[in-house]
């Protein structure tokens, strides 16, 4: 097995064994990449992990993660006018808040060529929705690569690169969950960049970046004609596959990771569909569906989420006037999740029932109990869940935000009862004040979510003067997309930077009314949040504690750590359960054949922030045992 170092930076060819994260690092440093940009989120974050494996000194790119996927798409975007090939990743609702900046790329003559990855999440396994980013490339007149393996990840890459280099633009490379974490062996070629020219070639005479007036007519027109040169590119693209089962009757359409799944369903099948796997699903390659169609009497468009393969295929039946059956997404449950290989066969045998030999279903004597997501032992979050409880009314109104804090909204603590989307939760909660006299509103924010799409509402506060409480809930780093930095954490991916501390930006925005509390200091905030609940006007408290399972992770690196735990003193222990019940740290343990309350060292990192929350002072650093006897 090579080092990842060399998977990615190796000059040779060579095969090895990759996740679809890793191989499209390899393919940007082949393709010559020279900027890369990202605000992290799920499933894209282990591309940023691979680009870590290249030793800073070798990595032949810039890497920077943004504070949000709208200034990473504009630093993309600045590099890429200026010449450098350039790419940004972020996941699948990255595109909403890049939008604004995504929607003019291809108006726009960019001589460097972008590639902009997004990671979209049939089955919403990590985000709000499961949103379908290939309309939003349509409205954008962006071509999308879609690929279905690490190895396609790979190659498509390395096309959409080229591409975009090509025809001065932005191409998209759709990947999804499975597509980004699933490994294969991947055939890399080698690879002998000649020195990159970094000339700054930015010009921009006449007016020719400005989109007013006119110019919009005229940009608008060369996204078009590019559209068009890259369904050019398709046609007898090996990107592009029929699977040729001489079978005149049926056929399917399709793209992505569904190829595989439907590959998978039918392996043992007789009879088997043709195939066309297209690799671009927008522009789609006209002319080879209008022969798939010709060629079939009923074909099959398979595609996760929604209809949009579908519209355009029966688009072009129409419009060619072919007599041919095709069937698609008549059913909404089709449109929900992902279509893994079982799903597929369940279509395939409701459409096609002589096609897919059933197939016994598995039976398992393992029963897997059903686990509840909740916050690591130690989490500075729990502390400050259980303290702000403490100062709440039944009648207030909390409003959750996108993190690792979100889990509050769980039992017991039951806190943040309405979510959306990053940063939305000051902005709703100003919403829930009005003509509200009666229910107090408490918000919550992360500290990166505070930087990435926080401030706009804060502003907005301060402006309107609503009347509100926002707890800001400060770990000093991006804990749930696997701790990437930001610009409150004193450094970034490439090393130290100056801190920007959240209270001195809300400073600077006006907010007056600023209290700042260890969240392990739990009378404390409890105190500071009934009282910033009382004033008038919009106050913030900031809840500190650095997120523990960073902290307990560096900690174990460090040469002699040797792992402190607490554990339940059954001299004091009155069975108040209060460390279970309402503390609801996993480390603790209810033995209910013994009465007893123990802790898991296992789970238990010795923080200690549980002290505090049992009435009868049973629970103590386990160093005390001795002690105590
Ligand atoms: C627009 C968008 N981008 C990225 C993400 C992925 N994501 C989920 S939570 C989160 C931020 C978490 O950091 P923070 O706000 O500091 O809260 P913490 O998890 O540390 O409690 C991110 C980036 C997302 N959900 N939406």
């Amino acid at each position: 097995m090579k080092k990842l170092g060399d998977i990615l930076l190796g000059k040779e060819p060579f095969s090895e064994h990759v996740m679809g994260n890793t191989a499209v690092v390899r393919a940007m440093v082949e393709a010559g990449t020279r900027v890369i940009t990202s605000y992290p989120g799920s499933p894209t974050p282990e591309i940023a992990s691979a680009i870590a494996g290249i030793h800073q000194d070798k990595r032949p790119f810039h890497f920077e993660f943004c504070v949000n996927e709208k200034v990473a798409v504009e630093v993309a975007y600045g590099a890429a006018v200026n010449g450098r090939p350039s790419v940004v990743f972020f996941k699948s609702v990255g595109l909403n808040v890049a939008a604004d900046t995504f929607v003019q790329l291809n108006h726009m003559d960019i001589p460097g060529g972008m590639v902009v990855i997004i990671g979209d999440d049939p089955g919403a396994h990590s985000s709000q929705n499961e949103q379908d980013n290939r309309h939003i490339a349509r409205m954008s007149y962006t071509p999308v690569f879609e690929p279905g393996s690490p190895s396609e990840v790979y190659s498509f890459f390395l096309a959409a690169s080229a591409m975009a280099k090509k025809h001065r633009m932005a191409v998209l490379l759709r990947l999804t969950t499975h597509v980004c974490h699933g490994k294969e062996r991947v055939s890399f070629s080698g690879w002998n960049n000649p020195e990159p020219d970094d000339t700054p070639i930015f010009r921009g005479e006449g007016g020719e970046y400005i989109p007013i007036g006119p110019n919009v007519a005229r940009m608008k027109k060369r996204a078009l004609d590019r559209l068009e040169l890259a369904s050019e590119y398709l046609s007898g693209s090996a990107l592009q596959r029929l699977e040729d089962n001489s079978n005149s009757a049926r056929g399917v359409i399709t793209a992505g990771l569904p190829f595989y799944s439907l590959l998978d369903s039918i392996s043992k099948a007789e009879g088997k569909p043709d195939i066309l796997k297209l690799a671009m699903v927008y522009p789609i390659d006209e002319n080879a569906v209008v022969e798939f169609l010709k060629a079939h009497k009923e074909v099959l468009v398979l595609e996760e989420l929604d209809d949009f393969m579908e519209q355009t295929v029966k688009r072009i039946a129409y419009d060619h006037r072919i007599d041919v059956s095709i069937l698609g997404k008549e059913k909404q449950e089709n449109w929900i999740g992902e279509y893994t290989p079982d799903r597929v066969k369940r279509i395939l045998a409701e459409l096609w029932p002589d096609l897919i030999i059933p197939i016994p279903p598995v039976t398992s004597s393992l029963s897997v109990p059903p686990r509840s997501p909740q916050m690591c032992p130690g989490c500075g979050h729990r502390s400050a869940f259980h303290a702000i409880a403490k100062a709440l009314k039944e009648t207030d109104i909390t409003v959750a935000d996108i993190g690792c804090h979100t889990l509050g909204f769980l039992p017991p603590y039951e806190i943040g009862r309405l979510l959306m989307s990053m940063g939305a939760s000051t902005g709703i909660g100003q919403g829930l004040s009005l003509f509200n006299d009666q229910r107090r509103i408490v918000t919550f924010l992360g500290d990166s979510t505070f930087f990435h799409a926080g401030m706009p509402g804060i502003v907005n506060a301060v402006f309107n003067k609503h009347q509100l409480t926002l707890i800001v809930m400060d770990n000093g780093t991006t804990a749930m997309t696997g701790h990437q930095d930001h610009p409150g954490s004193g450094s970034n991916f490439n090393g130290s930077t100056e801190r920007i501390p959240v209270r001195n930006v809300l400073e600077g925005l006006g907010v007056k009314d600023i209290t700042e509390v260890d969240t392990y200091n739990q009378k404390s905030l409890t105190e500071a949040v009934a009282k910033a609940l009382d004033a008038p006007g919009f106050s913030v408290v900031i809840a500190k504690h650095p997120c523990m399972l960073k902290f307990t992770r560096e900690q174990k690196r460090k040469p002699g750590y040797t792992p402190k735990h607490v554990r339940v003193n059954p001299d004091n222990c009155t069975l108040t359960r209060e460390c279970i019940d309402d503390f609801a740290c996993p480390s603790f343990m209810w033995k209910a054949d013994e009465d007893e309350v123990s802790v898991n060292t296992d789970l238990c990192i010795g923080d200690g922030s549980c002290i505090q929350t049992c009435p009868s002072r049973a629970i103590e650093p386990e160093s005390k045992k001795g002690e105590s006897k």
